[in-house]
């Protein structure tokens, strides 16, 4: 899978791809992710990305040609099967959304900053809309490193036996059980007998027993979805 971000501030996301799973995926060849700094495609002298909003009021607005230039350029050499725009009123990520985007081949996803991008921008390119939560982020940098993050741990041979993602929480929409590591017994607070037990079958149950008292107390409306 390829990923190409569109962002005005690279270096805010080369820390999160240069460490761990997602570099180690690239390494592997499994993922190719490109930075593409939109102040390079900005035609005018300053270089500059952003303009005062028509009609007035507070904050900048992300301009028009910068953005042409750049996804045209990048869809002139590649079929995208969505360019998505990181946003704070897009649909609101989920596992089911980073499962499907998994699949796909070539994404393009373009940072917002400042009041967001031009509407005519959304209209002529974006297919996609991303939000990570309901709180407002400085720019969509830190949201498509999460965005990228999800997808790529995904793909096949990114993560191995002990990391899988198959037991992850959401992947069934529950919450993963509790887990403990050695020493059975530290400072007198024990491991649950059940899972020094040997006995698997047993130690399976417990822990779904666990994960949907997690899920029905802490996360009751994604209880709801996993019960019918
Ligand atoms: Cl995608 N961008 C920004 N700026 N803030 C956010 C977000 C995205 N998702 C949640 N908050």
């Amino acid at each position: 899978m390829r990923i190409d971000i569109i962002t005005i501030l690279p270096e805010l996301l080369e820390g999160p791809f240069s460490a761990s799973i997602l570099k180690r995926a690239q390494e592997k060849g499994l993922a190719k992710i490109h930075l593409h700094n939109l102040r390079n495609y900005s035609t005018n002298k300053q270089k500059s990305v952003d303009d005062y909003a028509f009609g007035g009021g507070a904050g900048m607005v992300m301009t028009m040609q910068p953005i042409d230039n750049c996804i045209s350029a990048l869809k002139a050499e590649r079929e995208y099967d969505e360019v998505i725009y990181m946003t704070p009123d897009g649909e609101e990520l989920n596992q089911s959304i980073s499962n499907s985007l998994s699949l796909k081949g070539n994404l393009l996803i373009l940072c917002g900053h400042y009041k967001g991008i031009d509407e005519r921008a959304r209209e002529a390119y974006i297919t996609r809309e991303i939000s990570i939560g309901s709180y407002v982020l400085s720019g969509g940098e830190l949201a498509a490193a999460v965005l990228t993050d999800s997808i790529i741990r995904l793909l096949p041979g990114v993560l191995n036996d002990e990391t899988s993602a198959l037991s992850d929480s959401y992947q069934d929409n529950l919450l993963a059980p509790p887990v403990y590591t050695r020493p059975a017994e530290y400072d007198g607070m024990r491991v649950p007998d059940i899972l020094l037990s040997g006995d698997l079958k047993n130690i399976e149950l417990w822990r779904h027993e666990k994960s949907l008292e997690r899920t029905k107390t802490r996360r009751p409306e994604l209880y709801k979805k996993y019960s019918k």
